[in-house]
């Protein structure tokens, strides 16, 4: 279902040219739809896709995107914003506790997350500290055997304090311990009691929840009360094999403010990993090309980002000029980016009545690029005359203006190649009059 609503959504986007408001309010529907069909509670719907609805219109689209690419990125930012990074539990020596309703999972997560700790190299042990399911002692035990993880539990033992308390003392040379604990069918008053206990006599670095993925909506509630028992410090989130999404664990986790750790899906012990929110987003929404669209995003971001490095290296063309002046207007105050480009720090001085003048004139130059074919783009050289007046038809501006970009893109470029070459001495503070510099 999800996957065919985005589908509709990307092919939406894929046959507009512009951003309107008519398609943004499209999409967002679709997306709210998919997600909330994906048990994502209606809070968090509404906040992601408000932000989405908000920069999707109000954000210029970047040079190197199209429109499709323009709001997929969007979508896809404001959805890995909404479900958060997940919790990296260091490999180091620590202690974990594991937590959870009745069947949600923990003792067989208990298993996987030693396993997944000794692949990665840590020397790790499990305690059976359930004491009120008999065959729970049986069912860690027989995993731990099986994986060559190491194990503590007394069999006959009803106090899981006390074992918790010898297994501290048995288990000490190892790196690794995770602790499984009963379930909570719901939160009765001896078992928060007990949960309470254990967490005192083992002092957990890390005590993690155990969510069923099938849980829904009734997670948020879950999650809170558990929270405020023993503080909560990483979510797992069980069964994501099965056909619950996981947007209830999810927004319950968003909720109350608390990373996701793992993902277990499925039954065996391999069947585990670390929390991935691009994983989590694609099979949230069922959009399968979201990791390579992520991966154009992170390099096109970190491109834009002004780096005057960068500019020192390579040839440098209009786009490079584009970048700077995208560069600026995230940056804010031109005043306090002076100091941060290759000709800056020079102790120059703008004042207001120039600042705007600046502000205004990179507007239009940007105009003035966005009507320029990619190839003029990056090899101004070819812009003669006539090619002049076409972009100044084709951007509202004069042919006046446009050589004033050309003249300003020169003007940099050789600044460029001097400041490469190290004659830092001179800079042609002159050359840039009409940009107040
Ligand atoms: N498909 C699937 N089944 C799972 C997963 N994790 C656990 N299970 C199954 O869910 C059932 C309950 O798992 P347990 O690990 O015993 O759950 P628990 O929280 O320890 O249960 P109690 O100790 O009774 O509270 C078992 O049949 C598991 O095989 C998973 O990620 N996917
Ligand atoms: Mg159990």
């Amino acid at each position: 279902m999800a996957l065919e609503s985005l589908r509709e959504v990307v092919r939406k986007i894929t046959t507009s040219s512009s951003v309107d408001k008519y398609l943004v309010e499209e999409i967002v529907k679709d997306i709210q739809r998919a997600l909330l069909r994906a048990d994502v509670n209606v809070r968090l719907v509404k906040k992601i896709s408000d932000s989405i609805k908000k920069r999707a219109l109000s954000e210029d689209v970047l040079p190197t995107f199209n429109v499709r690419e323009h709001i997929i990125k969007i979508v896809y930012e404001e959805l890995m914003g909404g479900i958060g990074e997940g919790l990296d539990i260091p490999l180091k020596k620590s202690k974990i506790m594991l937590v959870g309703l009745q069947g949600s999972g923990k003792t067989t997560t208990t298993a996987k997350m030693a396993k997944y700790f000794k692949d990665k190299g840590l020397k790790t042990a499990v305690v059976a500290a359930d004491t009120w399911r008999p065959a729970a002692y049986d069912q860690l035990k027989q995993l731990a055997d099986s994986y060559a993880i190491g194990f503590y539990g007394k069999r006959d033992e009803k106090n899981a304090v006390k074992i918790v308390k010898n297994a501290l003392k048995e288990l000490k040379d190892y790196d690794m311990i995770i602790v499984d604990t009963a379930g909570r069918h719901a939160l009765e008053e001896d078992l928060i009691e007990e949960m309470i206990q254990i967490s005192k006599a083992l002092m957990p670095d890390y005590k993690l929840l155990v969510l069923d993925a099938a849980i829904g909506q009734l997670a948020s509630g879950q999650a809170k009360r558990f929270h405020e028992a023993i503080g909560i410090d990483g979510i797992v989130i069980t069964k994501f094999d099965g056909t619950a999404k996981g947007g209830g664990a999810l927004s319950a986790a968003r909720e109350i403010g608390i990373p996701i750790a793992f993902i277990g899906s499925g039954e065996k012990v391999e069947d585990f990993e670390r929390f991935d929110p691009a994983g989590f987003v694609s099979r949230l929404l069922g959009m399968g090309d979201i990791r390579a669209l992520l991966e154009k995003v992170e390099r096109v971001v970190s491109e834009e980002d002004l780096d005057p490095e960068a500019f020192l290296k390579g040839t440098f063309t209009l786009k490079d000029v584009y970048k700077q002046i995208e560069a600026m207007r995230k940056m804010g105050p031109l005043t306090k980016i002076i100091d941060m480009l290759p000709f800056g720090g020079m102790g120059l001085k703008l004042d207001d009545d120039v600042m705007e003048t600046t502000q205004e004139k990179m507007q239009k130059f940007k105009y003035i690029m966005d009507s320029m074919t990619e190839e003029e783009i990056t090899n101004p050289s070819i812009i003669d005359s006539s090619r002049i007046r076409r972009i100044a038809i084709g951007s509202g501006t004069s042919p006046q203006e446009v050589k004033e970009l050309l003249k300003y893109y020169k003007t940099m470029k050789n600044l460029m190649k001097r400041m490469k070459k190290g004659k830092m001495g001179k800079l042609p503070i002159k050359g840039f009059p009409k940009l107040g510099f």
